[in-house]
């Protein structure tokens, strides 16, 4: 379960249905072409708080059957609705998804024994392990090592996806517990992430940067800091100016000049116009071979 998994994007067409070619010519390049060493479906990147169950669990079913046993599989499962958590928990583990992942219930300001219980509620109903998914700045949702410690003590929570620029937090959540999987989730971090021996990294510009990533990652296991910080270098180049055009517009955008058929966002997600268009194959140009 370590290394570069990429979050994975959904193709969608003009009316916002799952366009199942697209799907899996986006889960292909991963594999083939960046060779990441796993999928997260449905998180952020796959657009999955803007999407109906039924698109969930197709989606989970496509990534699978293109998968297979090649790579491995986390499932991001969360939702406001426990109940829906819950059948989509059980939904990926009978398609034998290698893990679980539940993003900390948002909206409503829940305290931490509602969320603890949220997650030990999705965990009893099923037979697989969980990551937290942990993103404060979407969620609003931060934890501190205590309570880190606390939905630890659960067995089947086996580790976290950490994407927040808390470095403090992240290297004593990695000092206390050594035998947790920490995921860094910000791509533009994740040297300064990966010298605090993280596990791995869970990131959206992997969908067209995993390879540069696995470097980043690889080097700094190996303390080549200096050859790493280079292509960190060039990874944020890239990244300033993806989130400059528009973070998931961009790197699908970006997935077409490659003969991917990444299709379009959501709504209410924007398209973007012809100008922006123009820019991300500019960009795609410039950073991809
Ligand atoms: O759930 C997911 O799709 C992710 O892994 C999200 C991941 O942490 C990304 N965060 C968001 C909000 O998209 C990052 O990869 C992020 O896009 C990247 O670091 C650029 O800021």
């Amino acid at each position: 379960m370590k290394g570069i998994f990429t979050a994975l994007m959904c193709s969608f067409d003009e009316k916002g249905q799952v366009n199942e070619k697209g799907l899996r010519e986006i889960v292909r390049h991963n594999l083939d072409v960046s060779k990441v060493d796993g999928l997260y479906v449905n998180g952020s990147s796959g657009e999955n708080f803007l999407i109906s169950t039924e698109q969930k669990k197709q989606i989970f079913e496509i990534v699978k059957d293109e998968v297979g046993d090649q790579v491995k599989l986390i499932a991001q499962v969360g939702s406001l609705n426990i109940d829906e958590a819950v059948e989509l928990a059980q939904f990926v583990t009978d398609l034998k998804y290698d893990a679980i992942s539940a993003v900390t219930p948002f909206y409503y300001k829940f305290d931490f024994a509602e969320i603890k219980d949220y997650y030990n509620t999705i965990l009893e109903n099923v037979d697989n392990q969980m990551i937290i998914y942990s993103i404060p700045a979407l969620t609003g949702v931060s934890m501190d090592l205590q309570q880190f410690g606390e939905l630890f003590e659960n067995e089947k929570i086996i580790g976290v996806k950490f994407t927040a620029p808390d470095f403090f937090l992240l290297e004593r959540i990695r000092h206390a517990f050594p035998d947790k999987l920490i995921y860094s989730g910000f791509d533009e971090m994740l040297l300064s992430a990966s010298v605090l021996n993280i596990d791995g990294a869970i990131g959206s510009t992997f969908n067209v940067n995993g390879q540069r990533a696995k470097q980043i990652f690889e080097f700094a296991q190996d303390g080549r800091i200096e050859e790493a910080r280079e292509i960190q270098k060039v990874t944020n180049d890239l990244i300033a100016e993806i989130l400059e055009n528009g973070l998931y517009q961009t790197i699908k955008e970006m997935l077409k000049t490659q003969g991917v058929d990444a299709g379009f966002c959501r709504k209410p997600m924007k398209t973007l116009q012809e100008d922006k268009v123009l820019k991300a194959k500019l960009i795609a140009e410039k950073y991809l071979k």
